[in-house]
């Protein structure tokens, strides 16, 4: 409004300005005192323009401390310390031990192809992991489910992936250099109840080379497991078992010799030697190189390291149990 008005008077064509143009028509003695005259009206207009719009301007700022009112005597909102979850705690002790014996640490996609994830771990066409009772599908552009992208069951297909790009590498070369990693991450299965969450997480070991036997299997995973849970005197056995990926395989147990778990055995991770078709998929020549692979999951290592009874604890994000670890 204030606008239209400096228009009205002081526009282009506002009146002040039409009675300055119009100055041009008087006579030369009326000229100077309506020049005078003129200009003070114009002056007085402005400096009301510049008044009103200073008033404007304050009664605005003043309207806005009255709504926007900062009580500067509140309490302030205090700082709070973030904090590692405990199974995160767990898997960087666990890379760290094994990062010392000279194992890299490997990644890869939670979303897998049914090769990596399957086919290429010696797992049967059959074989119950790869209903969808037991592992989730995703579906593909229809909506319909796409039977060669899942979650990722196991974080063998991570060393998959590491074997495959391993040989690309070094294809080169008369003989390829050791692998050994490890494969930590999350994982996915169809299991909901007290000790099996949905996503869990696993570590798997892996390593190959051109004589590597069992007895280094028993001594790097014995090793660890006395060093993680930093207990000499651990009992450590090793149990015939089976897995489409490991030949011969077995179950790892452990038995603490002081403690609430005194003198029972715990089953605690799987292993065996790497089957010669797990080579054979991933272009390794089994008559050539041979190796170990372990797996065991951090989630139940965190447990008993830290005697917690429900897995789902881990999962639930309720901060009055996660507090308790930092
Ligand atoms: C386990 C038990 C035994 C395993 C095998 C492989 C691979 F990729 F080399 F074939 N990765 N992890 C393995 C072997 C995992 O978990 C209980």
């Amino acid at each position: 409004t204030l606008e239209q008005i400096k228009a009205r008077y002081l526009g282009k064509s506002g009146q002040i300005t039409e009675l300055l143009k119009g100055m041009a028509k008087l006579a030369p003695e009326e000229r100077k005192q309506a020049g005078a005259a003129i200009n003070r009206t114009k002056e007085a207009v402005e400096s009301a323009l510049t008044a009103r719009r200073e008033a404007i301007k304050r009664l605005a700022l003043e309207a806005r401390l009255a709504e926007e009112s900062l009580d500067v005597t509140l309490p302030g909102r205090g700082e709070t310390r973030g904090g590692l979850h405990p199974v995160t705690r767990t898997l960087e002790r666990i890379e760290a031990l094994f990062r010392s014996i000279g194992f890299e640490v490997a990644d890869g996609p939670e979303i897998e192809a049914d090769f990596q994830n399957f086919t290429a771990l010696n797992t049967p066409e059959d074989h119950p992991a790869r209903s969808m009772h037991d592992t989730f599908y995703l579906l593909d552009e229809n909506g319909k489910v796409a039977e060669d992208i899942l979650l990722r069951t196991h974080t063998s297909p991570i060393q998959v992936r590491y074997m495959q790009a391993h040989v690309a590498k070094y294809a080169h070369l008369e003989t390829m250099p050791e692998i050994r990693i490890i494969a930590p991450g999350r994982v996915y299965r169809v299991d909901s109840d007290a000790t099996h969450s949905p996503m869990f997480h696993q570590v798997e070991g892996l390593w190959i080379g051109e004589n590597v036997s069992f007895a280094d299997l028993k001594g790097v995973v014995a090793d660890f497991l006395r060093r993680f849970f930093e207990s000499d005197d651990l009992q450590v056995r090793f149990r015939p078992s089976f897995f489409p990926f490991t030949e011969p395989s077995a179950e790892i147990d452990v038995a603490f010799m002081s403690g609430a778990l005194k003198g029972r055995w715990l089953e605690i991770a799987g292993c065996g030697m790497v089957h010669p078709n797990v080579l054979r998929h991933v272009g390794i020549d089994p008559e050539k190189y041979i190796g170990f692979a372990f797996g065991m999951g951090p989630d139940r290592l965190t447990m008993l390291r830290y005697g917690v009874n429900d897995l789902r604890l881990f999962f639930d994000g309720d901060l009055r149990f996660l507090r308790q670890f930092v």
